[in-house]
């Protein structure tokens, strides 16, 4: 049985284009910031957002925290105004604590975009001793756990002022900024141009197998430099890397729509079945759902749906998510709600499947 994965947009396999490009790349050593096609990648990459320069890195996360350390290196007992549910706070494993040193005041947002007026109130006042200083604000766009919002440019653009006006910096976790980008429909540099930093992800919506990038202004990159090599971040021949990224970011950010309407078409269907509460709003790839009225786990309801060929991820203990990418169809959606209505009305009627497998992180 092959299965449709909707675990993760990180799953996708390099496509044929990518393969190739991978075998034909030019390399020289990364670290030493001679791979020709590592720094092409990181020229075009920082255009595409907006920004000076750009430094590859292995992973979204490393390029989270690379950001979030250099931004936060100067400041002692530093803290980061973050949205509730980050992929930052929730999901890298208390980086900003280990690495920057800093300690996190989330602030709940509603679909994925923090109140601008709740952002201010967050913000520490100077000159208490007893205080932490804020010296970071971190927006993510689109919001992972917000199925996937596509953050407004409004949005951006407000905590970008209130920002300014106490000095502080602004980090974008970009990890699908191009996703966001086709949603909102304005050019990735129009969302970059609001933040100080972009990180965004080679490895998610554009298919690419591996790396990130962070991007920002040269004196940023050269602090970030310094970071990534604390981190072990610097590769050697990473050309071929690059080259699959490179493909991702020209060709894979045209088709990214194909993937927000397969999403759509997804959650129109799961919202048919009774039992599923599904958040009807896709702005992008990621379909957000909750099984609680079916009276079982996230965790158990994946686990049921994995052994008929369908993956699906859990995002809490009652919440199931779906994202779609290049190596799911149209196709496909339409098998998975076939085999998804056929397990809910099992579930409904008393039945549990057991087994074990393919739930997925959260
Ligand atoms: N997200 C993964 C899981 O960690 C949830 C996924 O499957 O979606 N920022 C955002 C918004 C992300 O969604 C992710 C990965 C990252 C950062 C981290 O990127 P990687 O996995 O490359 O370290």
């Amino acid at each position: 049985m092959t299965l449709i994965d909707l675990r993760s947009d990180t799953v996708t396999r390099p496509t044929p284009e990518m393969r190739e490009a991978m075998r034909n790349a030019v390399v020289g050593n990364a670290a030493w910031n001679e791979d020709p096609t590592v720094r092409e990648l990181e020229e075009k990459s920082a255009r595409a957002v907006g920004k000076e320069a750009g430094l590859f890195v292995p992973s979204g996360t490393m390029g989270n925290q690379v950001a979030i350390w250099v931004h936060t290196a100067k400041t002692h007992g530093p803290e980061v105004i973050c949205e509730a549910r980050s992929h930052i706070y929730l999901n890298e494993s208390a980086g900003i604590a280990v690495l920057a040193r800093a300690q996190v005041k989330p602030v709940a947002g509603v679909r994925g975009a923090m109140p601008p007026e709740a952002v201010e109130a967050a913000i520490q006042p100077r000159g208490n001793v007893l205080k932490p200083r804020t010296a970071l604000i971190a927006l993510e766009n689109t919001h992972n756990f917000a199925s996937g919002a596509a953050v407004p440019l409004e949005n951006h653009r407000a905590i970008r002022e209130i920002a300014e006006r106490h000095n502080i910096p602004v980090h974008l976790d970009g990890a699908r900024v191009f996703n966001a980008a086709v949603a909102l429909g304005v050019p990735a540099s129009a969302i970059g141009r609001e933040v100080d930093t972009v990180q965004f992800c080679f490895s998610k919506g554009l298919g690419a197998p591996v790396g990130s990038v962070v991007c920002g202004s040269h004196a940023f990159i050269e602090e970030a430099r310094k970071i990534r090599q604390i981190l072990g971040g610097a590769l050697r021949q990473a050309g071929v890397l690059a080259a699959p990224a490179l493909i991702g970011l020209e060709t894979m950010t045209k088709r990214l729509h194909v993937d927000h309407e397969n999403a759509r078409r997804l959650a129109q269907g799961l919202a048919k079945l009774e039992g599923l509460r599904v958040d009807p709003r896709v702005d992008t790839n990621i379909v957000i759902f909750d099984v609680r009225d079916l009276g079982v786990t996230a965790a158990e309801f994946t686990r049921a749906l994995y052994e008929q060929g369908v993956g699906f991820s859990q995002v809490s203990p009652t919440e199931v998510r779906a994202v779609t990418h290049n190596d799911v169809t149209d196709k496909d959606i339409a098998q998975a709600l076939d085999v998804t209505a056929r397990v809910v009305e099992a579930l409904r009627a008393g039945k549990r499947a057991a087994g074990a497998g393919g739930v997925g992180p959260y």
